[in-house]
């Protein structure tokens, strides 16, 4: 990745056709140039790319040299003299221009770099199209290499940015032409769709499938993507309010200038067919379109009855890690004033919460203590259970160009995921046997004396108790049950506690387990015993899942916890500014509250932005829970599972395309979301939706705000930690990461430098974990182990990624089995097979692969044809309740149902 000017420290006084001019030392000359609003012309070069000198178009004469210089190649120094257009170079550009325009096919008048390049120097394409050099294999990228110059972009960003390496060169010199690597067509090539060589195209040889090049971009609109929890910044072009494309800002601190496929394409759902946007409630079985004021009535009448029949305890509010966190903020506010009710959760229940949990007990702060910047200083990178090159691209990519360039990387993970072709060790252990696994790593750096013994002296409890606890998790007393080998556990061990700082990831295939907050403490101590804290390029960071999954949890959808994570016994503060008491009483997490509505105890629930019908485990159960409802709000794009089976009114919202507001991503970075077109039809933001509920239940005046930015200005003054965290701070490229509790705080990338957070001050203390096998054990009539997860092209609930172009790419749930396992079932790629266990079935195409192992499979869950949650069962981890998803004995039947 090229040095950016903001990364620059002096600048120099320089001379730039005679003006005088102060540009960053030591940068490239080109992008000072440009930077200072001077267009060298170029067309090999990116930003985001190492410099490559090769088109010779930005040549520019310094210090009146007899030999020009590539502009892209040349480094800014004190004194310099530039002349960047005199007539020999000018012509010399016009030459290479004529050269390329001998390729380029004949009569197109395009908009891109090259063809506005080509009208300023006065030349015209006079090459002829060649049909075959069209590839419209990939559904979201068109590809006509008639318009290829050579410049190498594409298969440069698929390299160094992307690591993908789906582009390559074949043939030499003038005969050389850009080809999908060992593919015919990019489509079957190892192209993740990510956009990056289009988005790099100067020609037009690479476009977008989503916008239609004749299409004019009225406006740019930055904001955040709505998928997952890295925050990718995107621009949003659009065109009489329509989404024309996406892309990635090149200035984002998070992104750097990259994307994925879902931020990228999977746009189209915005104005899908049957998206909803008018009210509707559910009478005698079928959907009546109503007003708004009726719908809002309906809601308003439901609670109140609940509430005067059964009392607070009976009904519930599930907010949503999709939308943004003032709205989310305001559904616990309704919860807990409207309500009077802490029967309030989210979506973390069933995903990270082990992480807050865990985070929060052993360093004080439920969140990641680093940031994604940190890859770039890791020395080693630890990921355990997650797939991050598939559920989080951006970051995924950049730890796999870290690999690249040196770092040491340990995979733990049953599956052979992408990141283990490039990991020096793989750990493949049983699932659910993690706590086994990370504490035979700490009993290996223990016993091997590799101990950070001046950190553990200053910041670490409890030391020598630890050490007597963990002597019997010995890697070769554990080798067995776990069923990774000592040696590699060793080996492990020994990376991971050397080659410093160390920086370690962990997702699902950590938390989602019986024992998930166990294993996200085993992680932490790791970290403590090896000194790999409160430094740059080290810490403990879950990869958070949805966009605001982080921000909806912190803004206080929790049942046991306000906004920012203050405890219920701070309960006055919020009183003093809300006005109203806080509940005493304890209130239900989500899983809780499905259970209270199968005991008929909770009889009214809404539910926003979140499909817990398809997405909960144990669907079967799910389903008579939320069946026994009185009233069921949904509050959605789309007629989900949820709404679809057993929704009583539904509540048109807006996605965050339609909207202003925050989210909070996985590093602990608030960003804005910024509405790039109106809301479709008559749906309406999320907050406003509730200040609508609250008002028809006359309690209007707590609610009553006019946008977004006022809500903010609320949470700022309930949440210490983010006060410094303004709309016009976070005006600026990525926002601010809390904790920023001041106006002239600069925010905090890395935690814990000095003194752990809560209450813990300057030492904390390693945890002494024992390992408590899950129930859920393969048998004779259970013989396999089910795991669930993601895949790169579908996301969660799938509502959204299953209306976008992007669907193409995967259609489907699929069902990873081993080529061995496949053989005894006689199955092959596409057949369908039946995944049966304790609780219930589902049909799944197999995709026969040895990223998984005999006896093992892998199953994703997005597509509600297929219903994977009937199979999943109803353990969840003994702290807080998330479900035991990645763990299901099943068996397995090959069927001829699809
Ligand atoms: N493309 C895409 N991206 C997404 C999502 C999506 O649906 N699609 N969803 C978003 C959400 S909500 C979330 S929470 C994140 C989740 O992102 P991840 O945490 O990466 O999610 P998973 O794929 O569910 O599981 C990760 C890995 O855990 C492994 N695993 C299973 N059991 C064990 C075990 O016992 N030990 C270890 N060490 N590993 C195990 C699995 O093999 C799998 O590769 O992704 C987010 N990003
Ligand atoms: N078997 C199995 N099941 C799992 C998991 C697993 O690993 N295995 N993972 C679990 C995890 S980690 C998670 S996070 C859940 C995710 O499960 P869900 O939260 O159900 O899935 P999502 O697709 O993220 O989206 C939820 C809903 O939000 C809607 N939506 C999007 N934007 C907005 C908005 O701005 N406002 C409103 N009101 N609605 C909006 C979407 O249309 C969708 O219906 O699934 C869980 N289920
Ligand atoms: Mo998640």
């Amino acid at each position: 990745m090229a040095v950016t000017q903001r990364d620059q420290v002096g600048f120099v006084r320089v001379t730039v056709d005679g003006r005088e001019v102060e540009l960053p030392e030591g940068g490239s000359l080109l992008h000072a140039l440009s930077g200072c609003g001077v267009d060298v012309p170029s067309l090999c070069d990116d930003p985001r790319l190492a410099p490559f000198g090769e088109c010779r178009m930005c040549l520019v004469r310094v210090d009146g040299g007899p030999q020009p210089v590539a502009a892209c190649m040349a480094r800014v120094h004190q004194g310099m003299v530039v002349e960047t257009a005199p007539a020999d170079i000018e012509h010399a550009r016009r030459e290479i221009l004529r050269m390329l325009a001998q390729r380029q096919p004949v009569g197109d008048d395009r908009d891109d770099r090259f063809h506005q390049l080509l009208r300023r120097y006065g030349v015209s394409p006079v090459g002829e199209r060649d049909p075959a050099l069209v590839d419209d294999s990939h559904p979201c990228i068109a590809i006509d290499m008639n318009h290829c110059i050579d410049c190498f972009r594409c298969v440069r960003i698929c390299e160094e940015v992307q690591g993908q390496f789906a582009w390559q060169v074949v043939g030499r010199g003038a005969d050389s032409r850009v080809s999908p690597s060992s593919a015919a067509t990019l489509a079957q090539s190892a192209c993740v769709s990510c956009g990056a060589c289009v988005d790099t195209c100067p020609t037009g040889a690479l476009t977008d499938r989503t916008s239609e090049v004749s299409t004019p971009i009225d406006r740019w609109t930055r904001t955040t993507c709505p998928y997952c929890g890295v925050g990718c910044e995107l621009l949003v072009g659009t065109h009489d309010d329509d989404i024309v494309t996406v892309v990635p800002a090149h200035d984002a601190p998070v992104n750097r200038g990259h994307a994925c496929v879902k931020g990228r394409y999977a746009h189209g759902f915005v104005h899908a067919p049957d998206r909803v946007t008018q009210p509707m409630v559910r009478e005698r079985g079928h959907w009546r379109t109503v007003s708004w004021p009726e719908a809002i009535g309906a809601v308003a009448r439901g609670f109140r009855d609940a509430l005067e029949r059964h009392g607070p305890g009976a009904v519930g509010v599930l907010a949503s890690a999709r939308a943004t966190n003032e709205e989310n903020y305001l559904l616990q506010k309704f919860a807990r004033v409207v309500l009077r009710t802490n029967n309030v959760d989210c979506c973390a229940r069933v995903c990270h919460a082990p992480s807050a949990t865990a985070l929060r007990s052993i360093f004080g702060t439920g969140a990641a203590t680093n940031s994604f910047a940190d890859i770039d200083e890791a020395r080693t990178i630890l990921v355990c259970g997650a797939n991050a090159t598939e559920n989080h691209p951006v970051v995924g990519a950049r730890i796999k160009q870290a690999a690249l360039s040196g770092a040491s990387l340990v995979v733990i993970d049953p599956r052979r995921i992408e990141l283990a072709a490039y990991a020096e060790v793989h750990l493949r252990p049983r699932p659910g046997t993690n706590v086994l696994v990370l504490n035979a790593i700490a009993a290996a750096i223990v016993e091997e004396g590799l101990v950070d013994a001046t950190f553990v002296a200053e910041r670490v409890r409890e030391y020598d108790d630890f050490v007597a606890h963990i002597e019997r998790f010995r890697p070769e007393e554990v080798a067995a049950e776990c069923g990774v080998d000592a040696a590699d556990i060793r080996r492990a061990a020994r990376i991971y506690a050397t080659a410093k700082p160390a920086m370690a990831f962990h997702g699902l295939g950590v938390t989602e387990h019986t024992q998930g907050t166990d294993g996200v403490t085993c992680i932490a101590n790791l970290a403590l015993l090896t000194g790999n804290v409160g430094r740059p390029g080290s810490g403990v960071n879950p990869l958070r899942g949805q966009n605001n999954v982080q921000g909806s949890a912190h803004m206080g959808c929790e049942p046991d916890f306000l906004t920012g994570f203050a405890p219920m016994s701070e309960a006055t503060r919020f009183e003093d500014v809300w006005g109203s008491a806080v509940p005493a009483h304890s209130g239900l997490n989500a899983m809780e509250m499905i259970d209270a509505a199968t005991e008929g105890t909770l009889r009214a629930l809404w539910v926003v932005g979140w499909d817990i019908a398809l997405t909960q485990p144990d669907m079967n159960t799910t389903a008579r829970a939320l069946d026994t409802l009185d009233m069921l709000v949904v509050q959605d794009l789309f007629l989900n599972e949820t709404a679809r089976a057993h929704a009583t009114v539904f509540l048109p919202a807006c996605s965050a395309y339609e909207k202003d507001g925050t989210f909070m991503n996985g590093e602990r970075r608030v960003q804005r979301v910024r509405r790039a077109l109106p809301p479709v039809g008559g749906s309406k933001p999320d907050w406003e939706i509730v200040r609508l509920v609250a008002g028809a239940m006359g309690e209007g005046g707590a609610f009553a705000f006019a946008s977004a930015e006022e809500i903010w200005d609320e949470i700022r003054k309930v949440w210490p930690a983010g006060a410094g965290l303004g709309y016009p701070r976070l005006e600026a490229p990525g926002g601010l990461q809390w904790p920023c509790p001041a106006g002239d705080h600069p925010g905090t990338r890395v935690l814990h430098a000095q003194a752990f957070g809560g209450s813990l001050g300057a030492t904390t203390a390693l945890a002494r974990i024992a390992y408590v096998p899950t129930p859920e054990t393969p048998t004779d009539a259970y013989p396999y182990t089910l795991v669930t997860g993601r895949a790169l092209e579908q996301f969660n609930a799938g509502t959204m990624t299953g209306r976008s172009l992007t669907s193409r790419l995967r259609p489907t749930d699929e069902l990873e089995m081993s080529p061995p396992d496949a053989e005894r079932l006689q199955v092959r790629d596409g057949d369908g097979v039946r995944v049966t266990s304790r609780y219930g079935s589902a049909v799944l195409p197999v995709r026969v692969t040895d990223r998984v192992v005999p006896g093992e499979c892998f199953a994703t869950f997005s597509d509600p044809r297929r219903a994977v949650n009937r199979v999943t069962g109803p353990r969840r981890d003994t702290h807080t309740a998330t479900p035991e998803y990645k763990v299901t004995a099943v068996r397995l039947d090959r069927t001829v149902d699809q």
